[in-house]
C-alpha cells in the first residue's frame, strides 16, 4: 500500500491522476499546507522541502524498507516504473518523455506558482508596486504556455506518441489557466489537449478532489489565524527538529 501525503492543489494531483490512472491502492494522508502540516517534524523527515506531494511506499520495488519520495517527478518516475505504465523503456520514447518531466518541473510549475504568488500579492495591495513581477511571470506563462502548444503540434499526447506520465505531470496546472491574463484560443493544441485529457475517468477523478478537504473559515480562531500567518508567510531555513535527535 502507498501513502500519499496529499493536499488537493495542481502538485498533490499529479500523482492521484497517475495512481487512478495506473490503478495503484493508495491511503490520502492529508497535509493541510494552510495549517502549516508541511513544516511539522514528522513530516519533514519524509520531505524535508516541507512541501507535499510526497508517498511512503510499504511494499517497494525490490523489497526492502518502506521507500520514502518527495517531489512530484520522481515520484511519478517510480510509479511508472513500479506499475510498468505510462513510461516506455525504448529510449527515444523514454527521453522524449523525461524532457517533459524535467521541464514541467523547473518551468511550468515553479513560473505558474510565482505568477499566483505576485498576483496575490498585487490584489491585496501589499508590498508596494508589484508591476515588474506580474509583467516577468505574465509574460512567462504566456511563454509556456506557447512551449506546449509547439510541442503538441500534429500531437495528441505531450510525448513518445501516446498518453503517459509527461501528460499527466504538465495537466494540472495547464487547467489553471483562467485568471492568468491569457488567452486560451491563443493556443489551440493546449486547448485541444485539456479537453481530451480532462474526458478521461481517471483524471476526472482526481482533479474532483478538493472540496471534502476545506476547512470552515470560522472553524478558524484568530489565534490559530495569527499562528499559521506567522509560521507560513516568509518562510525561512528550518533548525533541526528537536525530536530528531
Ligand atoms: N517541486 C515540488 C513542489 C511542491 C509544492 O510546491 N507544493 C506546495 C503545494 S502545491 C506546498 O506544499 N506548499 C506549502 C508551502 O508553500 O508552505 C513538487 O513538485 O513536488
Amino acid at each position: 500500500m502507498i501513502d500519499l501525503y496529499f493536499w488537493p492543489t495542481p502538485n498533490g494531483k499529479k500523482i492521484s491522476i497517475l495512481l487512478e490512472e495506473a490503478a495503484i491502492p493508495y491511503k490520502i494522508k492529508a497535509i493541510n499546507i494552510g495549517r502549516g502540516d508541511q513544516l511539522t517534524a514528522d513530516f519533514l523527515k519524509i520531505s524535508p522541502n516541507g512541501r507535499m506531494p510526497a508517498i511512503v511506499d510499504h511494499d517497494p520495488i525490490g523489497g526492502g524498507s518502506p521507500l520514502t519520495i518527495f517531489e512530484s517527478g520522481a515520484i511519478m518516475e517510480y510509479l511508472a516504473e513500479k506499475s510498468g505504465k505510462f513510461w516506455p523503456k525504448e529510449p527515444h520514447k523514454k527521453y522524449d518523455v523525461a524532457q517533459w518531466m524535467y521541464w514541467q518541473m523547473a518551468n511550468q510549475g515553479p513560473k505558474m506558482g510565482e505568477q499566483g504568488h505576485f498576483r496575490r500579492t498585487a490584489n491585496a495591495g501589499k508590498n508596494g508596486d508589484q508591476a515588474y513581477a506580474l509583467l516577468r511571470f505574465d509574460n512567462e506563462v504566456h511563454r509556456i504556455y506557447g512551449v506546449m502548444n509547439l510541442g503538441l503540434h500534429k500531437k495528441k499526447y505531450l510525448a513518445a506518441g501516446e498518453y503517459t506520465i509527461a501528460d499527466m505531470i504538465c495537466y494540472p496546472w495547464a487547467t489553471t489557466w483562467q485568471n492568468r491574463n491569457l488567452d486560451l484560443n491563443e493556443f489551440p493544441n493546449v486547448k485541444r489537449w485539456l479537453d481530451e485529457i480532462g474526458e478521461r475517468p481517471a483524471v476526472k477523478k482526481a482533479m474532483a478532489a478538493g472540496p471534502e478537504y476545506r476547512e470552515d473559515p470560522a472553524s478558524v480562531t484568530p489565534d490559530e489565524q495569527a499562528r499559521r500567518s506567522k509560521l507560513l508567510t516568509h518562510q525561512r531555513a528550518q533548525a533541526v527538529p528537536k525530536e530528531w535527535s
